[in-house]
């Protein structure tokens, strides 16, 4: 039997329109040209970042998937009984189910996701293989405040679930924000488990990001397709190219789209130019190592008490305490 939406308490937080489209003309007047990862996740995004975590190439998920099944029974040991379990960027929740096997006395699980046909979909998903556990979706731009929904069951902790490395997406500083952001949600006596990439072989890196198949070309150029569409932008996908670059000096893969020609667009009435061979820079995935993480995490005031990593040292789960 399905769980109907309509039995799903959603807490809707989505941030209007109005500051979207500033914030895209902001990034797209600077040098280089910039947007924010975030826009890369419509629902045709979704499903190409989906289709990414299934590429050879791209090892992050699946070794942090490996990392998390082989660790299970330690992180919920870390979380602990009648904790409250906030995802975010909960997305598909597909890494979800490997810690919820172990938790069976949670007191409720926040998945935190924009995206509101993903959120509730998996949502649904989650009511329907654990009927006792009580599910509560926020639909919220995880980087701007929301509030936690109240459970039924009043939980002894909050800790914060945040896998896949996303927070490899923000900038160093806006990353600690963020673990910030997260530490005051969270209240007092809070968990975190959270997964990193870590620095390994450029020629491995790259390859992840520049894939034989193109699934990540294509993901990148769905971005100008959802300006056009959703912003009222005019940008001609094959007048741009993907590639995905090694900074080494910072640490992380940059992907741009690179103009083919010199060109004029307009988005939201205004006009952008771009010169040949001009880079709109639209990722910064950085990588870590386990010091360099620590020193962010602890930053945002997060102890490091856990790290779990797979036999190439390829990825890190860590499992983090605000006391
Ligand atoms: C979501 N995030 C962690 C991915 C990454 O690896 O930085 C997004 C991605 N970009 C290209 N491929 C995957």
């Amino acid at each position: 039997m399905s769980v109907p939406y309509a039995q799903l308490r959603v807490s809707d937080w989505r941030p209007p329109r109005e500051p979207l489209v500033a914030d895209l003309l902001r990034g797209l007047r600077e040098t280089p040209k910039h947007i924010s990862p975030s826009y890369f996740y419509d629902a045709r995004g979704s499903q190409l970042f989906d289709a990414i975590c299934e590429l050879p190439e791209y090892y992050l998920t699946r070794t942090e998937t490996r990392i998390l099944a082989a660790h299970a029974a330690d992180i919920a040991r870390c979380i602990g009984d009648d904790a409250l379990l906030v995802e975010f960027g909960s997305g598909a929740s597909t890494k979800t189910h490997l810690l919820l096997d172990q938790l069976p006395h949670l007191s409720a699980y926040v998945p935190v996701e924009i995206s509101r046909s993903h959120l509730l979909d998996a949502a649904q998903r989650i009511s329907k293989t654990y009927p006792r556990l009580e599910v509560l979706p926020v639909c919220a731009d995880f980087t701007m405040p929301f509030e936690l929904p109240k459970s039924q069951r009043v939980p002894a902790r909050t800790v914060v679930f945040f896998p896949g490395s996303t927070i490899g997406n923000f900038e160093p500083a806006s990353g600690i924000e963020l673990m910030r952001l997260m530490r005051s949600l969270a209240g007092p006596n809070a968990g975190l488990v959270i997964g990193t990439d870590l620095v390994k072989e450029v020629g491995v890196l790259s390859r992840a990001y520049n894939d034989g198949a193109g699934v990540t070309a294509q993901f990148n150029l769905n971005l100008l397709r959802r300006l056009n569409r959703e912003f009222g932008a005019d940008f001609d996908l094959g007048a741009f190219a993907h590639e995905a670059i090694w900074n080494a000096a910072e640490a992380r893969i940059e992907m741009h789209l690179i103009s083919a020609r010199r060109q004029t667009l307009s988005l939201a009435g205004e006009r952008i130019e771009f010169a040949a061979g001009e880079r709109l820079v639209t990722e910064h995935s950085h990588k870590y190592t386990l010091a360099g993480f620590h020193a962010q995490s602890a930053a945002a005031g997060w102890h490091a008490c856990e790290a779990w990593l797979d036999e190439r040292r390829y990825f890190a789960v860590h499992y983090l305490s605000s006391s």
